[in-house]
């Protein structure tokens, strides 16, 4: 399968253009929107509360909640269609994953703010197996340290993008708003949660 390794220091990042084919990929999106059990979290910011924007849900092995921004997701269980697309992104990329997170950008409005897949569950060296579906956006990477280091990837329906290493160390992500008319887009982001750390921290704060 092709692949391109981005050339970017104090990261590990690779774009798989195909993962699925066009039509693969839109009867994925036209089923994921029906059948996904989408949820509208709220946010705070600045002490006001706003729908955060987008639709999300979290999909993973038994007993793996997943904590970020203030918000606990309870799982899912694994769903036919969810277990396909975790058999091939496991086939590209060499890794087993235990859990996904899916995105819902219904329009340019929806976005993703400037954040690094850091917590301690994702381990030292979190690997994040990213498949997009539908309208294309763009995938801004800053580097925290470097403020000039910057990069930026239009991840097109049916491609896959692959962090690992030290990339969420170093670098940051988001995906922007948009006024460009564009279609509705669902991410889904495969991960590797590991329950022992998160069982040892929670131990530590009783
Ligand atoms: O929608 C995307 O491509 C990025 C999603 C993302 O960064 C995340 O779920 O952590
Ligand atoms: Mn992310």
């Amino acid at each position: 399968m092709l692949s391109v390794l981005l050339q970017l220091p104090d990261a590990d990042i690779v774009f798989y253009p195909s993962l699925l084919d066009e039509q693969e990929s839109d009867r994925l999106l036209t089923q994921l929107t029906e059948t996904i059990d989408w949820r509208q979290d709220w946010i705070t910011i600045y002490g006001r509360s706003m729908p955060q924007p987008r639709l999300t849900a979290w999909y993973s092995n038994p007993g793996i909640s997943y904590t970020y921004s203030g918000i606990t997701m309870q799982p899912s269980p694994w769903t036919r269609t969810l277990l396909d697309l975790k058999a091939k992104a496991e086939a590209v990329s060499g890794v087993v994953f235990n859990s996904v997170l899916l995105n819902l950008y219904r329009d340019g409005n929806d976005s993703m703010g400037w954040h690094s897949d850091d917590e301690p569950e994702l381990g030292q060296n979190p690997i994040i197996g990213s498949l997009s579906l539908g309208g294309t956006r763009r995938f801004m990477l800053r580097h925290r340290a470097e403020k000039g280091l910057k990069h930026q990837i239009e991840l097109t329906s049916g491609s896959f993008l692959l962090m690992q290493g030290t990339t969420q160390h170093y670098w940051q992500h988001q995906i922007p708003k948009t006024k460009r008319p564009v279609p509705p887009r669902i991410n889904l982001t495969f991960r590797v949660i590991d329950l022992s750390v998160r069982l040892t921290s929670e131990l530590d704060t009783d």
